[in-house]
């Protein structure tokens, strides 16, 4: 059943044969009228084929169409072989209300054929979320209303199944009803990389946890599956560390804060959901707001950030944070940060001036010992560490080959590099990742793909996805989710769809009206996508 091959294979065979049959048709004077109807809806497919990706976003990777078009009964069932999942279970109570969304007539034209029931069927029953689950799902709606079936190897590949499922339904305002054009369908699908993510960070404002939980929602429509969840910064410690309870008293207020329960609740309705969050603590710099409560961490009350590298409070610190969150992220990488560190500062500071002179290290020595010791921690915890690419800049030799190079800075060379080192790398890099740049417009998203310049197939390997960055310092709840969106669909199928240009993927042009009309299913999901041209991209019209 997941050999798609065969089904293309079968399908070259199948428009052989019409073809064949229509042309012996053609030369048949008493079925001339038959066959000039055959011919117009043959060519009609070669039209949709042709001019007209399916409005899904991102795009399946294989996918055949009929020319017929089915309605969809507001009585529909979803039934399935693990009745007892909770993933499934959230998703067939959250996609009805997505699909019908629009006041429906109960009796539809009698000729069209009526949908009822969708069978989703998973050969695991493994509930548990993380980085390179299977995600791959097949979909068949047949044009002859018997019952639609989505097949997936995990409940969370049947979950992308089920979003691409309620992308073909489209209210009909004739027929006032739910329809599926291009009947029958088959589709195959599964992602170009494993990890795609959106950075959300909380330190430079806070977001209400509903708030989100809404983006969580928003995320699932486009099948991204990470977030990197940047909880803290030089700005705020927004969230509760048992071990140390006075680090969140580095928080904005008391109000704006994260319990351990939030942030379970966060990472248990993400994985419903099919999405991973990757929590980030970024040491040693970006962490001035831990010495609001326990002002050791400050080097000096001058030169608050890095973390003075000095005493080992700081390290037991850093150990209870790191114990407490591993309790709640369950996903394999963790993300400790290590970009924008200065130096200086320590070589300024008397305490910690002396710690290197005492121990006969540089700053960037200290810098490369304080990056390596927190790999090591997480390592000895069963957890592989990610690193903005500074570390790897500055100081590539000492890093464990199973950190991960978070690609950030605008060298084009550094993917190529740091995967010809052996470094997986997660690309994010400015010209083509940054949500809070509104300069940066959906094509340059769109056109930025990982592998550009990387040509070995061992190095492209090594890309384990991406990240759009939707950095906090101008953004709070009131218009975060409007920044995100749309741009961040254009990442979402960069990463999602293959290459495939012959077949007219990962290409901008074909990819202008989906992004369109995607941001309009947004707004009708109650995510507030903001019109595709924004201010700035109105000089490029669209
Ligand atoms: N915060 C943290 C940031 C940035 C980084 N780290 C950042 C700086 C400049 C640009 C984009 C992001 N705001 N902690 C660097 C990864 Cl252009």
């Amino acid at each position: 059943a997941w050999k798609t091959s065969t089904s293309t294979k079968a399908r070259r065979k199948c428009v052989a044969l019409f073809s064949c049959l229509a042309l012996l048709l053609c030369y048949c004077p008493f079925e001339a009228g038959a066959a000039r109807e055959f011919a117009a809806a043959q060519s009609r497919l070669k039209r949709n084929v042709t001019s007209t990706q399916p409005f899904l976003v991102p795009l399946p990777k294989e996918y055949t169409r009929g020319t017929e078009i089915i309605v969809v009964s507001p009585l529909l069932q979803f039934s399935s072989n693990f009745p007892e999942s909770r993933v499934l279970r959230t998703a067939f109570d959250a996609f009805h209300p997505l699909i019908f969304v629009h006041p429906i007539r109960p009796a539809t034209d009698p000729t069209l054929q009526v949908l009822l029931e969708v069978e989703v069927s998973v050969l695991s029953r493994n509930e548990e979320l993380q980085f390179g689950v299977d995600e791959s799902y097949e979909i068949e709606v047949p044009a002859d209303g018997s019952k639609a079936i989505i097949r997936g190897k995990t409940v969370f590949g049947a979950r992308h199944g089920i979003e691409t499922f309620s992308q073909l339904c489209v209210y009909d305002y004739g027929l006032r009803a739910v329809k599926i054009e291009n009947a029958p369908w088959r589709i195959f699908d599964e992602p170009r990389f494993p990890h795609r993510g959106i950075l959300i960070d909380t330190a430079r404002h806070w977001q209400p946890v509903k708030v989100l939980k809404a983006l969580i929602d928003s995320f699932s429509y486009a099948k991204i599956n990470v977030i990197h969840w940047h909880l803290v910064d030089m700005q705020s410690f927004p969230i509760e560390i048992p071990s140390f309870p006075r680090l969140w008293d580095g928080a904005w207020s008391e109000f704006e804060r994260y319990t351990t329960r939030d942030m379970q609740d966060i990472v248990e309705y993400s994985r419903l959901r099919g999405i991973n969050i990757m929590p980030e603590i970024d040491v040693p710099g970006h962490a001035e707001s831990w010495g609001v409560g326990y002002p050791q961490l400050w080097p000096h009350p001058d030169c608050r950030q890095p973390l003075d590298m000095s005493t080992d409070f700081t390290w037991e610190v850093i150990r209870g944070i790191i114990d407490d969150l591993l309790k709640i992220f369950p996903y394999k990488y963790f993300h400790a940060g290590g970009d924008e560190v200065n130096v200086d500062c320590w070589s300024q500071v008397p305490r910690t001036k002396r710690w290197l002179d005492a121990h006969n290290r540089t700053g960037m020595q200290a810098y490369a010992d304080f990056v390596v010791r927190t790999q090591e921690m997480l390592l000895e915890r069963g957890r592989d560490p990610v690193n903005w690419e500074e570390p790897f800049d500055s100081f590539p030799e000492r890093l464990n080959k199973n950190g991960v190079v978070h690609v950030w800075l605008d060298n084009p060379q550094t993917i190529s590099q740091a995967t010809q080192h052996g470094f997986p790398v997660i690309v994010a890099n400015t010209a083509g990742s940054y949500l809070d740049h509104l300069d940066i417009v959906w094509r340059s998203i769109y056109m930025n793909d990982p592998y550009k310049g990387i040509k070995r197939e061992a190095q492209r390997r090594l890309v384990i996805g991406g990240e759009n960055c939707m950095w906090g310092e101008d953004i709070d709840a009131s218009d975060l989710e409007q920044t995100i969106w749309p741009r961040a669909a254009a990442f979402a199928e960069r990463y999602w769809s293959p290459v495939n240009h012959t077949e007219g993927y990962q290409n901008v042009e074909r990819f202008l009206p989906r992004y369109h009309y995607f941001r309009c299913l947004l707004n009708q999901r109650g995510v507030r996508a903001a019109p595709a041209a924004n201010h700035l991209a109105r000089k490029n019209p669209d």
